[in-house]
């Protein structure tokens, strides 16, 4: 069993109706996360929120380049993008957190994917690693030490967060069951998951915590 305690922070990255079944993005049973994390919010000390946030037009949007369809990957100024349907536009209704996740204990929420010209799937920075998002410091000067990531999807915001986090001197716990992934392309989901187990990162169900 693991013990939650003070310096422990709760990630719940992107659990937005855009991501849920019914949404532009839809993750498989995305919405599967929302009783789970509800189960748990309550124990942490402090629970930080990410909303995936994008102007209209994003870099991201398969619509934005002429002949791309969604799922198709490009490489922008040196990175390779994928190509995702129009989704979490800012201020739209599919941007906002999936209605039944529990709020009320969550301390701050992180808006990411903001710039037009860059996509930020981490919570931690943008995916061009040029600008930090800031979270490292406001989580450092909270004292957080340990963080818990809950979310979606597993294998693109989940693992991005989880994998910067660690690079950012945290020590990282993926709640495996309060996350569903995308699997574009299939296997993504299964590969992203023994990276992270590779790097050093703990892979936990909400089973093993006590609460
Ligand atoms: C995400 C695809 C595009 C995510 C965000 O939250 O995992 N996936 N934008
Ligand atoms: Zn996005």
């Amino acid at each position: 069993m693991e013990q939650i305690r003070a310096g422990d922070a709760l990630l719940i990255v992107d659990v937005q109706k855009d991501f849920c079944p019914g949404g532009a993005l839809p993750v498989p049973e995305g919405d599967g996360v929302v009783p789970v994390i509800n189960r748990i919010v309550r124990a942490f000390p402090a629970v930080v929120a990410t909303q995936d946030w994008h102007p209209e037009g994003h870099i991201s949007f398969a619509s934005r380049h002429a002949g791309k369809k969604p799922f198709e990957v490009v490489g922008i100024g040196g990175t390779q993008q994928v190509l995702w349907p129009d989704h979490c536009v800012a201020g739209t209704g599919g941007a906002d957190f999936q209605p039944a996740l529990e709020t009320r204990a969550v301390r701050f929420v992180l808006r990411k994917g903001t710039d037009r010209e860059v996509d930020s799937y981490s919570a931690f920075r943008d995916n061009d690693r040029r600008r930090t998002t800031g979270l490292a410091s406001l989580l450092r000067e909270i004292g957080t030490e340990r963080i818990y990531v809950s979310g979606l999807a597993t294998d693109v915001c989940v693992r991005a967060t989880a994998l910067d986090g660690r690079d950012a001197g945290f020590q990282v716990i993926v709640l495996e069951d309060a996350c569903r992934g995308v699997d574009v392309p299939p296997g993504n989901l299964k590969k992203a998951l023994h990276e992270m187990k590779d790097r050093g990162m703990r892979i936990l169900r909400t089973d093993a915590l006590q609460i």
